[in-house]
């Protein structure tokens, strides 16, 4: 297999942090210095990219005046025009500044709650103008290090207050906005207040305005929670809530290292591709939103390399494609697939008319000890995966 070259029609799209990371750590200062934005625009057209995300901060320095404000967001406007790359997703910083010290929409302190929520609206207006489809909202610092620092229910009541404020705004504006809630488990506060997809998908359920408020699961946030990326996307999708995603890579729970995609569990990101690509094996909701990257370029690497960081993203995401496109069209899987009984768990457990009542009063004569004894053929379809995975297929 060659290494693929994208084309706009792969939707891959990139955060603007994310390329002008700067390699600063809690260890070291940055070892990079930031691209001017436009020639970011114009070397992402250049390696076959589609898409650009940002935060207002990332653009638009804190505290800019107006004036400036407007020259900038003139210029990187003429910057998409002329590149052709899309804005299809803006966010919004309310971790950077010390006033979100204790969070955008959860501070103790009111005034910092009322700050966060004018900055939060003003960036919707900004990413309407824009032409983004989708606001996506990490609350990175809406959290506690200390359980008695926080009334949780409190803060709940605030954040939800927060979210539907701002897609109530959304909605009274008529933009064609989504927005989509990026969990974290942790990092940078301690405990973060929606740590997962299910903890984003049973909040979503709370609000007034739930209806345009689905999720933005990264890969590294679910694995730093022991989860397993695949799973929590699918019921993001089962759910009809799986607005957009943050591709990266992460090897086990430890700090978020957002590597680039695939550097971290290949097998997962594997599967990943599989579900986004073809689909659940059954049928169902599919994701045709964008292929967003979140990872931070290593810090070890130089200015240039940071365009070889943006080429391996997308060229790991185009061979993983590939290759799930020839294990679902191996019939040798085909065949797998049916020995291990996947068609089958589409059929309803219960037959048509079926109730718990009728189905009570006739047994079936299922022996439980042969039923136990049967093989499942998951270990050789795991295995025929692996092969495809590994071009020996
Ligand atoms: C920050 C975070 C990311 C989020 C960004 C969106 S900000 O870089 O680590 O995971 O996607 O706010
Ligand atoms: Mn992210
Ligand atoms: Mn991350």
């Amino acid at each position: 297999m060659s290494i693929p070259t994208p084309t706009k029609e792969d939707h891959f799209s990139f955060g603007l942090w994310t390329i002008n990371w700067t390699g600063g750590d809690q260890f070291g200062s940055p070892t990079r210095k930031p691209f001017d934005p436009v020639y970011v625009l114009e070397k992402l057209a250049e390696y076959g990219a589609w898409g650009i995300t940002f935060h207002d901060d990332d653009l638009i320095p804190f505290g800019s005046s107006d004036a400036e404000r407007t020259r900038i967001i003139e210029r990187f406007k003429k910057g998409l025009a002329d590149t052709g790359i899309v804005c299809e997703m803006v966010t919004t910083n309310t971790f950077s500044h010390p006033v979100f010290k204790d969070g955008g929409f959860t501070a103790n302190d009111r005034r910092a709650r009322r700050f966060g929520l004018r900055k939060v609206l003003r960036n919707v207006d900004l990413a309407a103008e824009m032409g983004a489809t989708t606001f996506v909202m990490w609350g990175g610092r809406e959290g506690a290090e200390y359980d008695w620092s926080k009334d949780y229910k409190a803060a709940l009541d605030r954040y939800r207050e927060g979210i539907d404020t701002v897609a109530g705004y959304i909605k009274t504006k008529g933009y064609n906005l989504r927005i989509a809630l990026e969990p974290k488990p942790n990092e940078p506060r301690g405990d973060i207040l929606l740590p997962t997809v299910g903890s984003g998908l049973a909040f979503i359920a709370q609000l007034e305005n739930g209806d345009i408020v689905g999720l933005n699961p990264e890969i590294g946030h679910e694995q730093m929670a022991c989860l397993n990326y695949t799973v929590s996307i699918a019921q993001a999708l089962w759910s009809g809530k799986l607005f957009h995603i943050d591709l990266n890579g992460q090897k086990s729970i430890k700090y978020d290292q957002d590597l680039c995609f695939g550097h971290g569990d290949l097998m997962s990101a594997f599967g990943t591709v599989d579900l986004l690509e073809n689909g659940f094996p059954g049928g169902g909701p599919r994701y045709d939103g964008p292929r967003h990257f979140d990872y931070k370029p290593s810090r070890t690497e130089s200015e240039e390399e940071v365009w070889g960081t943006v080429k391996a993203n997308m060229a790991t995401y185009l061979m993983l494609k590939e290759r799930a496109q020839a294990f679902r069209a191996d019939p040798e899987v085909q065949e797998q697939l049916k020995l291990a009984k996947i068609p089958d768990l589409t059929e309803t457990t219960l037959a048509a008319g079926e109730t718990a009542e009728s189905f009570m009063a006739t047994p079936d004569d299922y022996d439980p000890d042969e039923l136990g004894a049967r093989d499942a053929g998951f270990v050789q379809l795991n295995q025929l995966a692996l092969e495809h995975l590994l071009g020996a297929r």
